[in-house]
């Protein structure tokens, strides 16, 4: 409760549906999406009463962007305690068919989105000194699956940058974990939420909760990471 927090890709999916559960707990919203889409989220928020909603329409690959975020959130707040880094995209295919635009692509949305908005939101959090980091990243980044080596490779990526990032900032009592979802019922990779044979995928909600629940721990406590799958994904972990 009276705590702030950006969450990125708010504009659909997983993110969207952190935004609504933080908002029900009483947090005050920055929503960040890269298209227009995340004005229907701010609308929709204030529509069912959560006032305390702003949308920024930014490219968390870009740093200038990013700034632009955080300088509003302070503007509109004066703090930020919660940076919930769950915009992310995705494809699916053999190395050999993937071509070095979509690698790179893929990498500066994932990967180097995640590092600028984490680094941007660090001066307000140390001088907090409070703050929770949490990333969703994927159960892709326990192990590996074939026809996705761009998107798993930016997982184990985003994997290795929050446990350093975790042990820099534990002395300002920033925490930072990541969740890590198996197969989601999404928009992800171009597909489309509530499709019938994704029924037994996890629900945006499955992870929204974990995300709540990494966010309302109580201070004595840390919670690296959670890796959530459906238990009609099998695979070794
Ligand atoms: O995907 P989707 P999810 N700057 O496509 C935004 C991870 N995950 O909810 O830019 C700012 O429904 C986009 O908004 P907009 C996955 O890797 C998923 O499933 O306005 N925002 C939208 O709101 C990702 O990290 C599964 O179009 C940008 C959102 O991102 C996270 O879950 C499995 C942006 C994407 O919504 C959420 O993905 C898994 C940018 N440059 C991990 N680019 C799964 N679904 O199965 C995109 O292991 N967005």
């Amino acid at each position: 409760e009276n705590q702030t927090a950006i969450v990125t890709g708010a504009s659909r999916g997983i993110g969207k549906e952190i935004a609504v559960q933080l908002a029900q707990k009483g947090v005050k919203l920055v929503l960040v999406g890269s298209s227009d889409d995340i004005f229907g989220t701010e609308k929709e928020l204030k529509e069912s009463g959560f006032n305390d909603t702003l949308a920024v329409k930014a490219d968390i690959s870009q740093e200038s962007d990013v700034a632009r975020v955080v300088e509003e959130a302070k503007k509109q707040y004066g703090r930020v305690d919660i940076l919930v880094n769950n915009a992310g995209v995705g494809f699916f295919k053999s190395v050999e068919e993937t071509t070095a635009e979509e690698w790179k692509k893929v990498f500066e949305v994932n990967v180097q989105g995640v590092f600028l908005c984490s680094k941007a939101v660090l001066p307000a959090m140390k001088e907090q000194k409070f703050g929770t980091i949490i990333t969703i990243s994927s159960d892709v980044a326990r192990y590996t699956i074939p026809n996705g080596s761009a998107y798993t490779a930016t997982k184990y990526a985003v994997q290795g940058f929050m446990g350093s990032l975790s042990q820099e900032v534990r002395e300002y009592g920033i925490r930072v974990g990541t969740v890590n979802p198996g197969m989601v019922d999404t928009y992800f990779a171009e597909s489309k939420q509530g499709l019938p044979e994704k029924e037994d995928w996890l629900k945006v909600n499955d992870i929204a909760q974990a995300v709540v629940y990494m966010a309302s721990a109580p201070k004595h406590m840390m919670i690296d990471e959670m890796v959530i799958h459906p238990f009609a994904q099998n695979y070794p972990i």
